[in-house]
């Protein structure tokens, strides 16, 4: 990030005032196609994309030399199933059934991957049918299952989204990632969903075709049904029913987007979006948190503790512990809890500390180790304190037991504003 790029987005968020915003305002007629890498810097999609948090395509220029376009896939465009069995056939991979609604969503079996590409291959001789189902191999870990060699042959991060922050905590721990491949036949598809603690996605089809349908945030309300429920399919015609959705208006449609081979889609923060294979598909997507979604996330992760409050409100008087229990049953249901946001905070300011003291030692320079460098790490350390201020003021923080955390959030947010003031020079 360049000295001019990230006083522009520190004025914007100024500007937002601690308000988060997930909306665009008016909701844009179309998603823009960036056709050219020359030219097309990281600037340009801060100012363009990530702080307006306006979807956007890439052309598959973006990622022309990634291995995985040549060697996963045959001349005529297909997965290349010898190829990948050899690399793959053993490692175990999620598939879930398109065909059973599982809540919003499908339930999911594990299996060898060479008995996926069987299925597949069935399923393709059926005439993109099969007695057992619609099945698609989703959020596979790939990048946990490979060494580091590997990958290299595999992709190659684009610039606009390596300030990741999900998955340097994740990798930090050395437990998790959110870097998936997805891989299924022509049907398969995703219901409608935003994506995981608001994050933002990337998502490269490394062959194949999908259909994005996009509902810009705020636009979901109108497809909830009379229990307050967001639906499973969007295509689907219950959705006219006016007894159904009774708050169904004749609203814009959704913005669509047919995602060709090799192209790159910029999911943005809190966007809702159901997408279809189109052809025999696979692609790689990421999950990614970071200064410009932060405050997205810390406002849905509020949301999900109130949700949580409201289920169980009528213990709230005769259950010791009651709070600590909403605390237990959100880290359950949402996959993280006050407590470890807080983590996730102090392991990346932690992290930007040690790149701003190596910065100052050697008076500037992008030698840091942080590919977007000294100016990216000084707009961290403001997104962080200004989330982590939020997060010391809330009343449920506050009667968390923090006595054995080995910073203490007060502490940790002196020092990211001592932080901030050392950045002033850069
Ligand atoms: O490709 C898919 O089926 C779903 C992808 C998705 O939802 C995402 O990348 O956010
Ligand atoms: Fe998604």
């Amino acid at each position: 990030m360049d000295r001019e790029t990230r006083a522009f987005a520190e004025r914007h968020f100024r500007d937002l005032g601690g308000r988060v915003h997930g909306g665009c305002g008016l909701a844009p007629s179309g998603v823009a196609f960036v056709q050219f890498p020359d030219g097309f810097s990281y600037a340009d999609f801060v100012k363009g994309f990530l702080l307006p948090n306006l979807p956007c395509v890439f052309s598959s220029a973006f990622t022309e030399g990634w291995g995985s376009r040549r060697r996963w896939v045959t001349p005529a465009g297909k997965p290349d199933f010898e190829y990948l069995l050899k690399k793959y056939g053993d490692v175990v991979v999620p598939v879930a059934n398109c065909e059973v609604q599982e809540y919003n969503s499908n339930p999911k079996e594990l299996m060898p991957f060479r008995d996926y590409v069987s299925y597949w291959k069935e399923y393709i001789r059926g005439g993109c049918s099969s007695p057992r189902g619609c099945l698609y191999l989703k959020d596979w870990h790939l990048c946990r299952d490979s060494s580091v060699e590997d990958l290299e042959e595999v992709f190659t991060l684009p610039v606009y989204f390596s300030s990741d922050w999900l998955n340097e905590f994740w990798d930090t721990l050395d437990v998790d990632d959110y870097r998936f491949v997805y891989a299924g036949p022509k049907g398969t598809w995703s219901p409608f969903h935003a994506d995981i603690f608001r994050s933002f996605s990337w998502s490269v089809n490394i062959c194949g075709r999908k259909k994005w349908l996009f509902f810009p945030p705020g636009q979901e309300e109108a497809l909830r049904d009379c229990h307050g429920n967001l639906p499973y399919d969007v295509t689907s015609s219950m959705i006219l029913d006016a007894h159904l959705h009774p708050r169904l208006q004749p609203t814009t449609p959704p913005l669509e987007v047919i995602q060709e081979a090799g192209e790159m889609v910029f999911v943005p923060s809190g966007w809702h979006h159901q997408v279809h294979n189109l052809d025999d598909t696979i692609s790689i997507n990421h999950n990614w948190v970071n200064g410009f979604n932060l405050a997205n996330m810390w406002h849905f992760l509020q949301q999900e503790l109130q949700a949580v409050q409201r289920e169980v409100s009528e213990w709230r008087d005769s259950m010791p512990d009651w709070h600590h229990h909403c605390q237990v049953i959100m880290k359950s249901c949402t996959g993280i809890n006050f407590e470890e946001f807080y983590h996730f905070l102090k392991i990346i300011a932690e992290k930007r500390f040690l790149i701003l003291k190596q910065g100052l030692e050697e008076a500037m320079g992008d030698s840091t180790g942080l590919e977007l460098g000294l100016q990216q790490a000084a707009f961290d350390v403001g997104r962080l304190a200004e989330v982590l201020a939020s997060v010391v003021a809330h009343p449920d923080f506050q009667i968390v037991d923090t006595s054995s955390f080995s910073s203490q959030p007060e502490e940790l947010l002196r020092q990211l504003e001592d932080a901030i003031a050392t950045t002033e020079v850069f």
